[in-house]
């Protein structure tokens, strides 16, 4: 459990592999961002991609000029709380800048499907703050991953929990983080709608109606 509910963790615990923090923002701080981000999103249209495609039905844009898009002060105040928290308690060690915002919006018939994030830009962690809609993120192991980094830690996880891959549940207003070997040595994807998340034995399993979804994805650039 502690790999996904960090209200259980002490101040000071960093995840090896990835964590969910719960009710991250409020109502209020993700109605501002959804509106926010809407503004550039609204001029797109659903791209289908390819056959082959890891993503499909979706809509995405990078905040390069975040200061002129995100207009209100309460999402900027989310977007630097958003990370603090990273730096505080996941990229502490190292000095680093941002690479900017990317946004995603999911279609809800879209798919995102596995795939291990790029090691030509991005750095150590991949961060999501999830918007409107629910879903279930599972990492599953992938060792055809550009490079072997983590897999000590990966076989250290495997090893305790009995399991090779890992479901996170990921409601609106949550923050995902990915790092280390769940950032270079598990692919990542978000299951169909309808999918059964085997939650702990007080919440029992929820199924998960995945509808239109907003992602907000923050990455440090690649050292
Ligand atoms: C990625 O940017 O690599 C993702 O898979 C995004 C997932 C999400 O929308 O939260």
């Amino acid at each position: 459990p502690e790999l996904v509910d960090a209200r259980l963790a002490p101040s000071n615990f960093v995840p090896s592999l990835a964590v969910v923090y719960r009710d991250f923002c409020t109502e209020e701080e993700a109605q501002s961002l959804v509106s926010d981000v809407q503004v550039c999103l609204k001029r797109r249209r659903y791209e289908m991609g390819h056959w082959d495609s890891v993503i499909v039905n979706y809509k995405e844009t990078e905040l390069h000029d975040e200061e002129s898009i995100i207009s209100s002060d309460i999402s900027k105040n989310l977007l630097d709380r958003v990370r603090y928290q990273l730096q505080e308690r996941h990229l502490s060690h190292k000095d680093f800048t941002w690479l900017p915002c990317h946004v995603i919006d999911l279609h809800k018939d879209g798919e995102l499907n596995a795939h291990v994030d790029s090691v030509r830009f991005s750095g150590d962690i991949v961060a999501g703050l999830s918007l409107l809609s629910p879903s279930i993120m599972r990492l599953v192991p992938d060792d055809d991953g550009d490079v072997k980094h983590g897999l000590v830690e990966r076989k250290k996880h495997e090893a305790a929990v009995g399991v090779n891959w890992v479901d996170l549940y990921l409601p609106p207003r949550s923050l995902y983080v990915l790092a280390d070997a769940g950032r270079y040595h598990y692919s990542h994807q978000l299951l169909p709608s309808g999918s059964v998340f085997c939650s702990n034995e007080e919440e029992g399993p929820i199924t998960v109606q995945r509808d239109h979804r907003i992602s907000v994805i923050f990455r440090d650039a690649k050292d």
